[in-house]
């Protein structure tokens, strides 16, 4: 079993790793930005998935500690990549709703980009329609602040909860990322499935930018490419990897 004891000292005692995964134009092919995922380097079970973890730390708590460490992880690495990359890369995070809640994250980001001398214009958060349940005015009114200052809004797994369309006008948006549930969905010789046809309507309609996640095949590349997809993510080009295997990537890239 899993203890709250255990993840806590996973935070203390550094086991806590970040892992990107690549981001790719859909027409050039060139890496635009990553996506920032967190993994657990546990001392016997090995690295852990964050759905492995995360929802313990969501319950207890420790979620909010632990994104504090990753925004600093995050801008610390981000730092060496852009020494590296040929562009700027966009950085991708996600945003657990309880984060939000707690009011203080403009701040918190602020002074971590002031402290790293990144630009807040170079991230990007992913949040999903879970923030719209908890305390949606609170949550709304924090991404509208955040964008004033230049990051950009993603919503992530869109299409799997369970609320509304109606939240797609409610908040401030950029990106829609269509989730891998949909994207596995697209097989051979299939036309592409009305469901997927009808998020990226909508995503164009709002003139959102459009990520495909979890793109495994040539036929769903050309497939969402082909509909109007903008970036592709997805072990098709690149799996989840740790830092210095992107440093490596961005210098071939
Ligand atoms: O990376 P993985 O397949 O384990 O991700 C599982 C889920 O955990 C995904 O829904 C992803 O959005 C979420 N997740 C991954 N990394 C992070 C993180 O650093 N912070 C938060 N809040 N969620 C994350
Ligand atoms: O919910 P969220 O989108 O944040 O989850 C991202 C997770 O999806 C990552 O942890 C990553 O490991 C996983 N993922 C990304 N691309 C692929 C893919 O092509 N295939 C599979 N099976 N998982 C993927
Ligand atoms: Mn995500
Ligand atoms: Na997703």
């Amino acid at each position: 079993m899993m203890l709250e004891h255990e993840l806590h000292l996973a935070l203390t005692h550094g086991e806590l790793e970040m892992y990107y995964q690549p981001q790719v134009d859909a027409q050039t092919r060139q890496i635009t930005g990553t996506e920032a995922l967190m993994r657990w380097n546990h001392p016997l079970r090995g690295l852990l998935g964050a759905g492995e973890f995360l929802p313990l730390a969501e319950e207890t708590g420790l979620i909010i500690p632990m994104t504090d460490w990753l925004l600093q992880a995050v801008c610390k690495d981000l730092k060496a990549f852009n020494q590296v990359g040929k562009q700027t890369l966009r950085m991708s995070i996600n945003l657990p709703p309880q984060y939000l809640d707690r009011g203080n994250f403009v701040e918190k980001l602020q002074d971590v980009l002031r402290r790293h001398g990144l630009s807040a214009a170079q991230f990007e958060v992913e949040v999903t329609e879970n923030i719209c349940i908890r305390n949606p005015l609170n949550a709304i009114e924090q991404l509208h602040t955040l964008r004033r200052l230049g990051v950009r809004i993603a919503i992530d797994d869109f299409g799997t909860g369970y609320s509304s369309l109606s939240y797609l006008h409610k908040l401030p948006l950029d990106t829609l990322k269509i989730d891998r549930s949909f994207v596995m969905a697209i097989h051979a010789d299939d036309s592409i499935s009305p469901v997927v046809m009808a998020i990226i309507s909508v995503a164009k309609g709002l003139n959102l930018h459009l990520v495909a996640e979890g793109v495994e095949t040539e036929t769903q590349l050309r497939t969402l490419a082909q509909a109007g997809c903008h970036t592709i993510q997805g072990f098709y080009f690149f799996k989840p990897m740790p830092k210095q295997a992107l440093l490596l990537t961005l210098q071939k890239n």
